[in-house]
């Protein structure tokens, strides 16, 4: 499966936890990722819609 998520300064993703079977792009919508610890801790990655409403992380500011 072609995967082509980045981090949000563009890098390319060097690491990732995809949870068994992710990322899938149900319904050819999920271009945002979760973390969902329902089944795994370590891989818990998931691709989701981005218009799901769910808690969030922070990001921090670019290095000067
Ligand atoms: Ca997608
Ligand atoms: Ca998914």
């Amino acid at each position: 499966m072609s995967v082509d998520f980045k981090y949000s300064l563009t890098l390319s993703l060097f690491y990732s936890y995809w949870a068994p079977g992710e990322p899938n792009d149900t319904g050819k919508e999920e271009d945002c990722a979760e973390v969902y610890t329902e089944h795994d801790t370590v891989k818990n990655w998931n691709d989701k819609s981005c218009s799901a409403k769910l808690n969030w992380i922070c990001e921090r500011g670019g290095v000067n």
